[in-house]
């Protein structure tokens, strides 16, 4: 594994500007299925008709490696599991202070220890943590996620109660406009929060993972902390483009020793909501408020 990665790291990769180990090249795309034909490739992300299916089922006909691996412990969750996750994100569902925001913490030290999961949202700045977090929760009267087309809005870390049983937080991005104390908060965080259960990674699909992500993704392979990738933006992502994205992901799980890394990516738009209800149904299942039956 590749040395850990602190906020200088990241400093040194925006002025210099580049990062020798991960490229993007076309190889990856000797994966995509050879008899996609060009009509199939021209739109695999239709207009959403059906919100509680996963976007992924639509493009693995056009790739040769499993999107999901055929493993046993494949998250493949049922429509009614589905359905059953997201009444949990419903307002009307939601008990007691439901979608409460608890405070904005700079570092975990000052992080009060509460007694539930928690679920981290990072990514670089300007990907669409904070839009993630607010089309979650869409439908919550007086939301308070803020969200900005300026890259780096969000400078602390924003906790989100969730009716008592699991804590969604908003984490400042990285990259362009990021905190100087990414190190001292983020990296922090990810080191010491015990009950820390899952990092969502924010990926956007236009592009696939880029440098600075490859650099977080060493931080949490560091910090030992579970992460999922999760492609977002897939609105705005060129059927090939997103491809692309998806193909890299999968080399990524296949070519290293990623080991904190969850071996399934997701997909998902927080503009039209696709992939959302699928999102939500992990977050579920892994905060252990969701059973699966094919998991049990
Ligand atoms: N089309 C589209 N736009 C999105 C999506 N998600 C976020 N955006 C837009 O991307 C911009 C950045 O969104 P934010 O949610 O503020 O991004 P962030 O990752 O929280 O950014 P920082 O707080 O600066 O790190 C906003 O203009 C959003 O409207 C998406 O799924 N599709
Ligand atoms: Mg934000």
């Amino acid at each position: 594994m590749r040395s850990l990665c602190t906020m200088s790291t990241f400093k040194s990769v925006l002025i210099l500007g580049k990062r020798s180990h991960c490229q993007m090249t076309f190889t990856c795309l000797r994966y995509l299925h050879k008899s996609a034909s060009a009509s199939s490739l021209e739109n695999p992300v239709k207009p959403v008709s059906d919100l509680f299916t996963n976007p992924v089922d639509r493009l693995q006909p056009l790739l040769q490696i499993p999107i999901i691996p055929n493993t046993d412990r494949a998250f493949r969750p049922s429509r009614k599991e589905i359905e059953e996750a997201s009444l949990l994100f419903e307002p009307k569902n939601l008990v007691g202070e439901c979608f409460k925001f608890l405070g904005a913490y700079p570092n975990p030290h000052i992080m009060p220890r509460w007694d539930v999961p928690e679920v981290a949202f990072i990514g670089k700045s300007n990907v669409g943590k904070s839009s993630l977090l607010a089309a979650m929760f869409a439908q919550v009267p007086d939301l308070k996620v803020r969200v900005s087309s300026k890259p780096g809005h969000t400078k602390l870390m924003n906790v989100f109660n969730v009716s008592n049983l699991f804590h969604l937080i908003d984490m400042p991005g990285y990259g362009f406009n990021m905190p100087d104390h990414f190190e001292t908060s983020v990296e922090a965080y990810l080191k010491t929060r015990r009950s820390l259960t899952r990092v969502i990674m924010l990926i956007d699909a236009t592009t696939g993972p880029v440098d600075v992500d490859y650099l977080a993704i060493d931080m949490m392979e560091e910090a030992s902390a579970p992460y999922v990738m999760v492609l977002t933006k897939i609105d705005l992502a060129k059927p090939s483009a997103l491809l692309r994205s998806i193909v890299s992901c999968l080399r990524f799980r296949d070519e290293t020793k990623a080991n904190s890394c969850f071996p399934q990516p997701f997909l998902v738009s927080s503009m039209n909501g696709e992939g959302l209800a699928f999102l939500q149904s992990f977050i579920a299942y892994i905060t252990g408020n969701l059973k699966i039956e094919s998991l049990t």
